[in-house]
């Protein structure tokens, strides 16, 4: 009886050197093995296959992983080790950092920002003017991006009809090194209340212009870094807080 217990402890404990492995070598794409077991769990519940009790302690144990993994905002690109580096923008008090928006006005309320209290944000009313308004980051977001692997913005879009296209939108995230352009689209709106989005640098998702064959030529220099501040027509409220870009921990 001895030596099975031993076997189950090495097995066990053979698994935990392999998954340690596996993450140490970013090699692992965690949030979408998570995301396989949810569904697996789900089919289960649907098809009453499973005992529920069972179910609900399966999905207990995926909350957990799930924080273990990393922050739930990680909604792009798979989860690596990732600290703040380079520029960043968080808007506390009413600062508004040297960010501009065209075409609109821009101001911080001094309030309501993602750290809640007196935390700021910038919050821009667009005009209905048939034009799509865009938050122009300063100068300190210039240079190369190169050394980046993400980058994030918490951003929230109230009140108007939702569109993707059209009305001069070129993405929602908007990239320029001289006339080489990259944007990136998030697939949906924003939320009407904070909402995290993790852009990933790496090429995925990215749409390329102005003769860029790859991305990195465009992160190489960056010229022009623009979010998109305007998802609605017919007048809507967006706000932004947290820009920052991510590079792996060393
Ligand atoms: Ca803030």
């Amino acid at each position: 009886m001895r030596w099975v217990f031993a076997l189950a402890f090495l097995l066990a404990f053979s698994c935990g050197v392999m998954a340690y492995g596996a993450w140490q070598q970013d090699s692992l794409d965690l949030t979408a093995e998570l995301d396989r077991l949810e569904k697996a769990i789900g089919r289960a519940e649907e098809s009453k296959a499973a005992d529920p009790r069972f179910l609900a302690d399966l999905k207990a144990i995926l909350a957990n992983l799930r924080q273990c993994a990393g922050p739930s905002e990680t909604q792009w690109g798979k989860y690596t080790p990732l600290s703040t580096a380079g520029p960043a923008s968080s808007f506390p008090g009413t600062d508004t950092d040297g960010w501009t928006v065209s075409p609109g006005r821009l101001h911080n309320p001094g309030s309501g920002g993602y750290d809640g209290g007196s935390d700021g944000y910038l919050k821009v009313v667009c005009p209905s003017d048939g034009l799509t308004s865009y938050f122009i980051a300063p100068a300190k977001f210039h240079g190369p991006w190169l050394p980046y692997e993400e980058l994030r913005v918490k951003i929230f879009s109230q009140n108007g009809q939702y569109y993707q296209r059209g009305w001069g939108s070129k993405g929602d995230i908007f990239l320029a090194n001289g006339t080489k352009t990259a944007s990136f689209d998030f697939g949906r709106r924003p939320n009407t209340n904070w909402d995290s989005f993790v852009i990933p640098l790496s090429g995925l998702g990215w749409t390329l212009g102005g003769g860029a064959k790859t991305l990195d030529e465009v992160l190489a220099n960056i010229t022009s870094f623009e979010i998109r501040a305007e998802h609605g027509s017919g007048g809507t409220t967006t706000g932004l807080d947290d820009v920052e870009l991510a590079a792996r921990e060393r």
